[in-house]
């Protein structure tokens, strides 16, 4: 029996498990996570409404890409989309953080605010594939507007929209750049970074039509990247770049990260290290307070959710456990990065742990 994956064509991180699975050469079965099944299996076992859920024929239930995706890295024997060697594998840990966590910023901001209509159809075809156009449409405005509604919260606003659309556009040129020399971020095999990038950069920076019309514009390599990426013509095939290379055309795009990310992020772990402080015994909340960010010169405000702060973790758990030679060649690395420092020194006061479908403090 092949493996279930609950998920959608308009999700962010269905995209990014989707391209994993299809590269990994996994037989699974794709189930569209409509409104019955949001109500039978996924809240039923995850206790929440979210996708992508993977139901693992042994029975295990899975929620999170990252969960999916070392599940099999570590069941499956063969190629791996983790690099071993120091330099590549804390690049592409980061530019999955980047991803996952921080391009979610214009993944919204273009999809409400360039493809707003056509995406309530999307939401409404979901939830209900039998309907027709017209109750699909009202369908999709009712369950598009909460989505809709996390705009604000994340930070897009009319006083940061032209921040946020300079930055991108910056991110493109940078990635069109690279994508001109290399197949994917190191090399001719997908990263865990490349697995970050195409949840944003799939389902809503190209799959979106004006947004898809934006990349394919200023970035055609770039789009053709997302096409590779997401139509796997040979999976478990490619090599990393020999000798721990990380392209130079990368530096920019970890210097955009650095900046904008990683201020935001020390500020979300302080947070939580005051909030933990203040609430012994309570849950996680999604959030811990709203904290500023600064894009291309522009200050904003959006929520700080402990679990970006799980993502870095990793990297920097990486990072930190190098043996002394490794670790210096990191640390050379880094010092070749512009904000590099703030993730050399983060201060991770409480290190957390995702179990069962629940962030919480380690
Ligand atoms: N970090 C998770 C995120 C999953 C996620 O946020 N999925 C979105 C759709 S793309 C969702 O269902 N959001 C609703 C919610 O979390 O309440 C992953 O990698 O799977």
């Amino acid at each position: 029996m092949a493996h279930k994956l609950y998920a959608a064509p308009l999700s962010l991180y269905s995209g990014k498990a989707r391209a994993y699975l299809d590269w990994k050469g996994i037989d699974y079965e794709e189930i569209l996570s409509t409104g019955a099944v949001y109500k039978d299996i996924i809240i039923p076992k995850v206790g929440r409404p979210v996708i992508p859920v993977l139901d693992i024929d042994d029975g295990q239930t899975i929620q999170d890409t990252t969960c999916i995706i070392d599940h099999f890295e570590a069941t499956v024997v063969g190629p791996s989309i983790y690099p071993g060697t120091p330099k590549q594998r804390l690049t592409a840990l980061l530019l999955e953080t980047y991803g996952d966590e921080w391009l979610v910023i214009p993944a919204m901001h273009y999809r409400w605010n360039y493809n707003e209509e056509w995406v309530y159809g999307e939401f409404g075809a979901t939830a209900a594939p039998d309907a027709s156009k017209q109750e699909q449409l009202a369908i999709g405005r009712e369950r598009g507007a909460s989505f809709k509604g996390f705009c604000p919260i994340l930070g897009i606003n009319p006083k940061t929209i032209p921040a946020i659309e300079a930055s991108y556009e910056a991110l493109l040129a940078d990635l069109d750049t690279h994508f001109a020399v290399h197949d994917y971020l190191l090399g001719s095999r997908p990263s865990i970074g490349d697995y970050g990038l195409i949840g944003p950069l799939y389902a809503h920076l190209y799959r979106d039509p004006a947004s898809g019309e934006i990349m394919k514009r200023l970035a055609p390599r770039v789009a053709a990247w997302v096409e590779r990426m997401v139509d796997v013509k040979a999976p478990l095939s490619g090599e990393f770049l020999p000798g721990d290379e990380v392209p130079q055309t990368l530096i920019p795009v970890l210097e955009r990260m650095m900046g904008e990310q990683m201020p935001f992020l020390q500020a979300t772990a302080d947070m939580l290290a005051a909030w933990s402080m203040a609430n012994p015994d309570a849950e996680l909340p999604r959030a811990v307070g709203m904290a500023a960010f600064t894009v291309e010169g522009i200050e904003g405000q959006r929520i700080a959710p402990p679990f970006s702060l799980w993502m870095l973790q990793r990297a920097l758990e990486y990072y930190r456990q190098l043996e002394v030679a490794d670790k210096s060649t990191a640390d050379e690395f880094l010092s070749t990065i512009n904000g590099a420092l703030v993730f050399r020194n983060f201060a991770m006061k409480r290190p957390l742990a995702f179990k069962n479908f629940k962030l919480g403090l380690r």
